[in-house]
């Protein structure tokens, strides 16, 4: 199971500095949108519109909202963040991902919102989000191989959208699903025993959660396709995994839904996946944790420090 039941690397193979334009995926942005070619500033009318649409490099910065960095952390280093990655579908190599997401085309891009709700409905992911105010939030971002981040996300309230759809009364679960290119992801028929597409799920309480993020972009731009684009969940509270990328559909289920990583292996990847610093993960302590970018050893804070906001959710605090 690769890198996930491997002892994490702490050094990272590439921290030069690449050209924003390259890490980014500007100029691919501005293709999808129909501006190769024609700078920014050329920009005019609807075109101006259009730029301020959530996917569009217009709507970016989205303000901080700033009751999401009491803490005042201090952010990762945003050119490491965005080349230290776990996303299967393209290599299990983090510091290669975002050398394998050329082919990977997230124009158009439908999501569907289906399953136990009154209002279901199929779009594409930038009029989906039109309706939604984006905002910053600072988040601490833990992953179950006990290395972390801190890290600017751009996206609204997941509960907003769940509003939109109305979950019927027996929905108890959100299960989301990551698209499935075989002709665009090499990873897929590389880990060929792993049950495509990823799939993640929260309880329908999670999901409504405040902290709970529909995520479009990160440090003040539209995320880069390493990272999920063009739409992902961010869950700060759970192990990275249950932040699933590039999702596809969302789903309200009356029964918990099957996820990638508990099918794997239930034991260690179980579905609830609270972050917790007294659970130690089979094969290694989750005690502490290693930031990416300074490599600084930190103690890991149980709910990764969000249990003000979500220990209620378990009949604690
Ligand atoms: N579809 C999909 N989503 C995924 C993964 C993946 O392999 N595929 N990896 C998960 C894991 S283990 C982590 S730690 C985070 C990493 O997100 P980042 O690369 O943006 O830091 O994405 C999560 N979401
Ligand atoms: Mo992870």
């Amino acid at each position: 199971m690769a890198n996930l039941i491997t002892p994490p690397r702490w050094r990272l193979a590439e921290q030069d500095v690449t050209p924003e334009s390259v890490f980014w995926n500007r100029r691919e942005f501005l293709r999808q949108l129909g501006f190769a070619g024609v700078g920014l500033a050329g920009l005019a009318g609807g075109a101006r519109a259009l730029a301020q649409a959530p996917h569009a490099p217009g709507a970016y910065p989205a303000a901080r909202n700033a009751q999401f960095n009491d803490a005042k952390l201090r952010l990762s280093d945003a050119d490491t963040v965005v080349h230290y990655n776990n996303f299967y579908e393209f290599t299990t190599r983090k510091d290669q991902v975002h050398r394998l997401v050329d082919k990977f085309q997230i124009t158009p891009w439908q999501v569907e919102i289906g399953g136990l709700c009154e209002k279901p409905f199929k779009a594409d992911v930038r009029e989906l989000s039109a309706e939604f105010p984006l905002e910053e939030r600072v988040y601490r971002f833990r992953c179950v191989e006990a290395w972390s981040m801190i890290v600017p996300w751009t996206g609204f309230p997941l509960a907003k959208l769940l509003a939109k759809v109305q979950p019927k009364a027996e929905a108890k679960f959100v299960k989301f699903v990551t698209a499935e290119k075989r002709d665009q992801m090499p990873g897929l028929a590389r880990l060929r025993e792993y049950p495509w597409p990823y799939t993640e799920g929260l309880r329908l309480d999670e999901a409504m959660n405040d902290l709970t993020l529909v995520t479009t972009g990160v440090y003040g731009k539209p995320l880069p396709k390493q990272m999920g684009a063009p739409v992902r969940l961010v869950v700060p509270w759970k192990y990275g995994y249950k932040s699933i990328k590039s999702v596809v559909k969302i789903e309200l289920t009356a029964t918990q839904p099957a996820t990638l990583w508990e099918t794997l292996s239930a034991e260690e990847y179980p579905f609830e996946s609270n972050v917790d610093p007294r659970v130690p993960h089979p094969r290694w302590s989750q005690a502490t944790e290693r930031l990416v970018d300074t490599g600084d050893r930190v103690p890991t804070l149980p709910y990764n420090g969000y249990g003000d906001l979500v220990a209620k959710l378990y009949g604690k605090g």
